[in-house]
Order: structure tokens, then sequence, then C-alpha cells
């Protein structure tokens, strides 16, 4: 990557050092971390002449685009996309692609719907199906791909019957969020690979956002009465119930696997968890900082805004790079190090500000459960092959992850 500032660039005028990297380019997806130390390096602000967007990718500037929601609207869509002047693939999410003040009464509603105290009464039965999952695994073999046996297992088994959808279909949930993911990158090989299924996975969708559809008690259910009390419309209510459907999903299954990858790499810090399982919520954590299972976002600039001496133009899309945040040495100790006993709070990996995840309580609670249950029952957690990298705009994924198991 270069960081000269060459005559007739739009960077030019105000010296901003620029880049022609792809971040979306397959090498990249396989491997962003020396990007990413690129891009902290270059400067606090980066043009990539590619898209014609500012990147930033250190912790601070990330921390302080993502509270700005005056300056750095979601409105305009938090994709490469630009809402003002091109159609979104889909009717825009009412709380990650809207800002104050419309934002504010569906954020309210989930917040609540997905809130700690709400998740009490889920607790004890995702422990319970944590265990049994963990069991089931280990009868068949100690040797198998984690991925498939434990990172996409676990939330299918919960998830979908806290939403309260039906039980056909679910294996539509995955692809629709893989592909909303890839959406909010360029129009490139992968969006291109989920076109195909996007009218059938959207209806589909749609269809399970429906009042009749969701059963009469979960987290769908509950949003719904949100809109009797009148918290939000009955327009309002499907649409809120899809973010579920669309965050809620791939989400966690990807930042399970970060966990369960951090582990086999890290054979220290299991046996500390295994030790101290109190850890397995600062493991998830750390798994989140660590792994930034959400790579990206973007804003939009809602008027010109200095970040630092760069004036970055009104209606700029804005590139935040929450994995490089996640790892910038300037915020972290041995960043690229999974250390249980740092305190990885603070992390941008599930953003910041009034758009920072509403379902995290429900992450981690799902990883709390599965972490818990391995522990009681694993010794130890090998890589048992070579991993195999899932390629998505957004999301930084496991497609496969073989490990070998020893109990006890
Ligand atoms: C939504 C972690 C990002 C998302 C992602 C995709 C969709 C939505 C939210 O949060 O539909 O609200």
């Amino acid at each position: 990557m270069t960081t000269t500032v060459p005559p007739g660039t739009a960077a030019s005028a105000t010296g901003v050092p620029h880049s022609d990297v792809d971040p979306f380019a397959h090498d990249v997806l396989e491997d962003p971390l020396p990007m990413h130390a690129a891009l902290r390096e270059a400067g606090p602000v980066v043009h990539l002449d590619r898209y014609d967007v500012f990147a930033l990718a250190r912790y601070d500037d990330v921390h302080a685009a993502l509270v700005d929601w005056q300056g750095f609207q979601s409105s305009a869509g938090v994709g490469l996309s630009n809402f003002r002047y091109e159609e979104p693939w889909r009717p825009p999410s009412l709380l990650l692609e809207a800002d104050p003040p419309r934002h504010d009464a569906p954020r309210r509603v989930l917040q609540k719907v997905l809130g700690p105290r709400a998740l009490r009464r889920l607790r004890e039965g995702w422990a319970a199906d944590a265990e049994l999952l963990v069991d089931e695994v280990l009868s068949r073999a100690t040797a198998f791909d984690a991925v498939a046996e434990l990172s996409t297992a676990f939330p299918l088994r919960v998830f979908p019957d806290a939403v309260g959808i039906p039980k056909g279909g679910r294996e539509r949930l995955l692809p629709y969020g893989n592909h909303a993911f890839n959406a909010f990158g360029p129009d490139n090989d992968l969006v291109a690979k989920g076109t195909p299924r996007v009218a059938e996975l959207s209806g589909w969708v749609n269809a399970q956002c429906q009042r009749d559809v969701l059963s009469p008690a979960g987290f769908g259910a509950d949003i719904w009465a949100a809109s009797d009390r009148g918290d939000i419309t009955p327009e309002q209510a499907p649409l809120v119930v899809r973010s579920l459907l669309t965050a809620g999903v791939d989400t966690t299954v990807h930042a399970i696997s970060a966990i369960l990858y951090a582990f086999a790499t890290h054979p220290d810090q299991w046996q500390r968890l295994r030790e101290d399982p109190s850890l397995a919520r600062v493991a998830f954590d750390e798994a989140v900082r660590w792994e930034s299972p959400v790579q990206t976002f973007f804003r939009t600039a809602t008027t010109d805004v200095r970040v630092h001496d760069v004036l970055i133009p009104e209606g700029s899309k804005i590139l935040m790079f929450l994995a490089a945040a996640n790892r910038d040495p300037r915020r972290w100790a041995d960043p690229d190090r999974y250390d249980l006993s740092r305190d990885p709070s603070g992390h941008v990996g599930f953003g910041m500000g009034i758009h920072q995840c509403v379902g995290q309580h429900v992450a981690r609670l799902e990883a709390e459960s599965i972490l818990t249950a391995l522990a009681r029952r694993v010794a130890t957690i090998e890589l048992d092959g070579p991993p195999v990298r899932h390629h998505n705009n957004t999301l930084r994924a496991w497609e496969s992850l073989p490990v070998r198991l020893t109990l006890g």
C-alpha cells in the first residue's frame, strides 16, 4: 500500500494519506491483520482510492466516530452503499440504519426485550441445552469440526426458539444473515453469489416476522406486545423482529468459533478457564475483541467533519475498522494475544454509543452456556488440521475448525 499524495485526487487537497488496498478482496479477507496494521500506521485517516471512502483504523478515532452520531450518520446506510443515491436491497433496518429520533423507540423496545432481566428466564434452559449438546457431540467423537458441531449447532438450537419462529425453514437463517453482512460491502463476487437466493430468503424471513406466525411467548411476541402498548407502531414490529433474525444468528455462530479457535491456539488460557469457569464471560468478550466477528461498519458524514487534521467532506462514506481498533497497540498491551487476564471491556467489537449491539447479552449468555458445558468435560482442545476461513465482506468467520479434544 502507498501513502504518497499524488496531485488531482480528492485526498491530495487535505494531504490525507491514501491507499489502493481493497479491504474486501479475498486475499485481505483471508488475513486482514497486515492491512489493519498498515492502515493504523499510515495515519488517523486514510483515503481508500478504490471506493473513494475514508478509513479509520486507530482505536481512539474509531471510538470517537462511533459515539458521534450527529456527525457520522447511520441513516444513509452502514455499508458502502449510500442510501441518498442508491436504493437499499431491502427496507432499511429501523435500528441499524436509522438515526435519532426515529431510531430511539425501536431501540428502547429491543433493549428491554433483550435486556439482562428478560434473559434470566432463559438462563437455566440454555445451560441445560448446552450440557445436552456437548454430551451428544462428545459421545459421537472427540475429533470433529467445531463449526458444524458446536458454533452452528448451539445458537440454532436455542435462538430461533427464543425468538419464537416455527421449526420449518430455519436452515435459511444463516444464508440470509450471511448475505445481509456481505451486502454492507461492495457489489463484489460475494454479493453476486448470494443474490440468486435473496427473494426466497427474504420472503421466508419476512414471513417469520408476522404476529400470527410467531409463538405466543418469545422475543418476537414481546416485540408485538410493545406495539400493543404503543411503544412502537404495528408497522414497525415486523421490521424489529427482522433485526433479530438478521443480526442474531451468524454473529453468535462466528463469535463462538472465535472463542474455540482462541482456546485451541492458546492452551494455557483454556487451563485458566477450567480452573475458574467464572472467566467464561471474559473469555467471550476477549474473543470478540481479539477476532472481531463484525469487522467493519460505515458511517456517512452529515457535515464537513474534522478528524485530526483531515477534513472529511459532507456526504463522504467513512469505513470504521472495528477489528483494527480492537488490536491497536496504542490502546491494548500485546494486542494479538488472547489473554483472560486483561480487561477487554471498552473493545469496539459491539460498536459503541447509541447503536452498540443490543443483542450482546443474548450473545454472552449463549457463549457462557456452551463454554461452561465444555469446561466441565474437556481437558484440552487442539487443532486437528488446518482451519478454513469463511470469507464475508463484514464478518470474520471460520468455515471449518477441525479440533481434537481430550476429556477429563
Ligand atoms: C438489522 C451487528 C450488526 C445488524 C446487522 C445486520 C442487520 C441488522 C443489525 O447489526 O437488521 O437491524
